[in-house]
């Protein structure tokens, strides 16, 4: 649990936006979160990941976050709820009901409730408020747009939806391009608009999450890459990638797929000009030149998050790299 009084352990001046996806992205929210006030941190979660599955809405990227910030996160499994149990799941299989995507009890409960509300006509941001509220979190977590946008994977077996790429077919098929279905016609988040404008914001952060499935959905709506560069704040990524693996998840091989070297510098040539700073594990300091050379800045520090102290560590090298950069 974060508790407000344990956030600010850093002099950070200043307000932060987070952009998180997956796993990777919820760690280094868990330490921000521990850094940072309720009222510096703002956490903008991906979307495209959502998708109904027995009839309710599944906010996947939204939900690891939450669970990781309420410090009720699986950390082997990586998404879910710790303590979990599984005999809803059980019983659906025994009446020949769909069970690829592996819905627990408790977690069950934030879809239902997540499914009624939206189905009352309420908003996605205000529902996500509400959930996390009776989670006991006080930081700010925003969906990136109230509008749907779905991910969509071609591969060497066709389109597939991006859950079933990832869950059912388990990364396995070869990634040709991504889409993010309704992204022309979705809008970034107001308050997180708004934020953008805000002199106060000191620093933007991009989350160690997949470039392509959990960052790029947030980059693809309107003006997003805009409002990005012309704030104020020095937006920092940091590299999802170390020592050519990614952590967790298909990052790595989806870059091979794609034509790209598994590298955490290709990562940062990805994203180019829109970085002020990027943070290199020290297992890729050779890296470190290279990008200097791009104009951007370089951080080098351990980026694996394994333990609470070592997510509260790289949060804070994250925060005084983005302080020096300010400054
Ligand atoms: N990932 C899996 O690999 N297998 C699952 O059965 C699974 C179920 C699941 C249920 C709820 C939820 O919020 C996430 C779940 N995930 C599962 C993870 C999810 O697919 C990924 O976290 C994101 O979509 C990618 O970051």
């Amino acid at each position: 649990m974060v508790d407000a009084a344990q956030g600010a352990q850093t002099e950070f001046k200043g307000k932060v936006l987070a952009l998180s996806g997956g796993v990777g992205g919820a760690k280094l929210c868990r330490g921000l979160a521990a850094s940072l006030s309720v009222e510096q941190l703002t956490i903008l979660a991906n979307t495209g990941d959502d998708f109904d599955y027995w009839d309710l809405r599944i906010c996947p990227d939204l939900d690891s976050v939450m669970y990781a910030l309420a410090d009720l996160n699986d950390e082997e499994r990586g998404w879910g709820l710790r303590d979990e149990t599984w005999r809803t799941l059980i019983a659906m299989r025994r009446l020949g009901g769909d069970e690829w995507f592996q819905i627990g009890d408790q977690d069950l409960a934030t879809h239902v409730l997540r499914t009624q509300l939206l189905h009352a006509g309420h908003s996605l941001s205000a529902v996500t408020k509400q959930i996390i509220n009776g989670l006991g979190i006080r930081h700010s977590l925003l969906p990136m747009t109230e509008q749907p946008v779905a991910t969509k994977v071609n591969t060497d077996q066709g389109w597939l939806d991006f859950q079933q790429y990832f869950v059912r077919d388990k990364c396995q098929p070869e990634v040709r391009e991504l889409y993010f279905e309704g992204a022309d016609a979705a809008v970034l988040n107001p308050q997180v608009r708004q934020l953008l404008e805000d002199e106060d914001l000191a620093a933007i952060v991009v989350c160690p999450s997949n470039p392509f499935v959990s960052i790029d959905p947030i980059l693809s709506l309107a003006d997003c890459r805009s409002l990005l560069k012309h704030s104020a704040a020095p937006l920092i990524a940091v590299s999802p990638i170390i020592a050519g693996r990614a952590v967790k998840g298909p990052a790595a091989k989806m870059m091979r797929e794609l034509d790209m070297p598994a590298t955490a510098l290709a990562v940062a040539e990805y994203y180019g000009d829109l970085l002020d700073g990027y943070v290199l594990d020290e297992a890729d300091v050779e890296y470190a030149d290279a990008i200097v050379a791009m104009g951007i800045k370089v951080c080098v520090a351990p980026t694996l998050m394994t333990t609470l102290d070592s997510k509260i560590a790289l949060a804070e090298s994250v925060l005084n790299f983005a302080a020096s950069i300010k400054a």
